[in-house]
């Protein structure tokens, strides 16, 4: 296992240890980070640590993986998460996120925004001093009249990549919608920026997770922490 592989799954771990408790429904996130809190809870359920915990999957690619790991999964409409444990591609010191690079944000903010709290889990190397620093903000985006949303992102000063599949065609969410990486550069104000992205319609929802996660739970060489929101 690689270095940084370790510390996702250090992170992950950690956060199952300290967040989740028998009886809790616990929303699943997405990503190579993300895939470890689903093993830590088939662990733990097969070894009878934690009882009756059920997960909340945020992609068709968690629910498989929460199946082969024996963790029984709901939907929100049966059960509100207790708590929502998912990785991020940037986390700012107040612990606001971008997520999305993982082609799965808008399933993501659904689960998070129903949960009683969203914990990150994540290796080091996504501690920013600022949101926007080296990644794109991801955008969910609405097949219908797509350029038109793409000019109206464009206007809000990015240059908006549709991102394409594997097969070069563009990527298709598991909501069936486009996405558009929309890279910003160093983020001023997030909050308004998610809210001038959320006032164009064909933009369902962008990876600025803002005033949304309680903690991160980080880890890398300078060991395990937890940051507090
Ligand atoms: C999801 O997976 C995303 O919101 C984020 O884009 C990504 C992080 O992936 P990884 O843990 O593989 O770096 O949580």
């Amino acid at each position: 296992m690689s270095e940084s592989e370790g510390f996702k799954r250090e992170a992950a771990y950690a956060a199952v240890d300290r967040y989740v408790r028998s009886g809790m429904t616990v929303g699943l996130g997405t990503g190579s980070t993300a895939v470890w809190v689903v093993r830590r809870l088939g662990e733990k359920l097969a070894s009878g640590d934690l009882k009756d915990v059920v997960g909340v999957p945020t992609s068709e690619r968690t629910a498989g993986e929460a199946r082969e790991r024996g963790v029984p999964l709901a939907t929100l409409a049966e059960a509100r998460p207790d708590v929502t444990l998912d990785g991020a591609d940037e986390i700012s010191p107040e612990v606001n996120v971008i997520k999305g690079l993982g082609g799965a944000l808008l399933r993501e903010k659904i689960v998070a925004f129903a949960s009683g709290s969203l914990v990150i889990v994540a290796d080091g190397s996504k501690l920013v001093g600022r949101l926007g620093e080296r990644t794109p903000v991801p955008v969910e985006v609405e097949r219908f009249g797509a350029d038109a949303t793409l000019k109206a992102l464009a206007a809000l000063g990015c240059e908006p990549k549709l991102r394409p599949g594997e097969d070069g065609s563009p990527f298709i969410t598991d909501g069936g919608n486009y996405t558009a990486d929309c890279y910003f550069g160093e983020i001023e104000d997030p909050a308004r920026l998610e809210a001038e992205i959320k006032s164009i319609p064909g933009a369902l929802e962008c990876g600025l997770f803002i005033g949304l996660a309680r903690a991160a739970v980080v880890s890398d060489a300078g060991g395990l922490r937890v940051l507090e929101a």
